[in-house]
């Protein structure tokens, strides 16, 4: 069943992805054991192995400790041309966002958050850190960074583990996020990221940085976070100039 033109390890890739690619097995169903599979080509446990830990590797697969190896979901596929929030690509997605928050609090800029929102340093800014999930599985952390003069009193009166901030913004403080400066660089996870993200320390992540502005050009936001780079996929469409 196997050729020699390529190696076997390769092929046993290329007919996982086929399973998955024809909706054979579909995301969360259980991939067959590498006994299974080393019989079924007679190849090594070691030829499988290799195979699978390069499916896991690429996000195509992920495996439960003691249970076994499923079907990711599909890629979390997002433009660059929009201004928008987590909650709007989620369900614009069909999936259901929501948040652990890890900290809030209002502290003061360090000199770093300060110099990114264009305020003097100790000048008071809401701190958000969440985890966001899709379906409840975690698929970022964020820390947001908020000048807090303009949302007075935000965590007093909302609960982020299942509001959207760009929501909050809008409706309550009327404020009109117009623009925003992002960076997007891959990097591996820290130990915490990985934790939180339910990650192996291997897999990479997106370290994405951005700072939105609203209409007076002052920056209102200043965001940190790491998007689990074998979920996401961010696409731009380029025009000649
Ligand atoms: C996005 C933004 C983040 C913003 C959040 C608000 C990126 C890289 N980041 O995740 O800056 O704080 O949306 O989401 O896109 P929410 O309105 O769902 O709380």
């Amino acid at each position: 069943m196997l050729s020699a033109s390529k190696p076997y390890y390769e092929q046993i890739k290329d007919y996982i992805l086929y399973k998955i690619n024809t909706g054979e097995l579909a995301p969360h169903d259980q991939v067959p054991s590498e006994r299974v599979l080393s019989e079924q080509f007679g190849v090594s446990r070691l030829t499988v192995s290799k195979a699978i830990k390069e499916l896991v590797m690429e996000g195509r697969l992920y495996t439960q400790v003691g249970k076994g190896t499923f079907v990711s979901d599909k890629p979390i596929d997002q433009t660059l041309d929009r201004l928008t929030s987590f909650s709007e690509e989620m369900h614009k997605r069909g999936q259901s966002p929501s948040s652990r928050v890890l900290q809030a609090a209002v502290i003061p800029a360090t000199e770093r958050v300060a110099q990114r929102l264009g305020i003097p340093t100790n000048v008071p800014v809401v701190l958000l850190k969440r985890v966001r999930l899709a379906d409840h599985q975690p698929v970022a952390l964020e820390t947001a960074y908020l000048v807090a003069s303009y949302c007075e009193g935000i965590l007093d009166h909302h609960d982020f583990a299942h509001d959207s901030l760009y929501d909050v913004l809008r409706t309550h403080y009327h404020l009109h996020l117009m623009y925003a400066d992002q960076e997007l660089e891959a990097r591996q996870p820290t130990s915490e990221e990985a934790q939180f993200l339910q990650i192996d320390t291997n897999i990479p992540i997106l370290h994405i940085t951005r700072i939105t502005y609203i209409e007076t050009d002052q920056p209102l936001e200043y965001v940190e976070s790491a998007y689990r780079g074998d979920r996401y996929k961010f696409r731009a469409r380029l025009v000649k100039v």
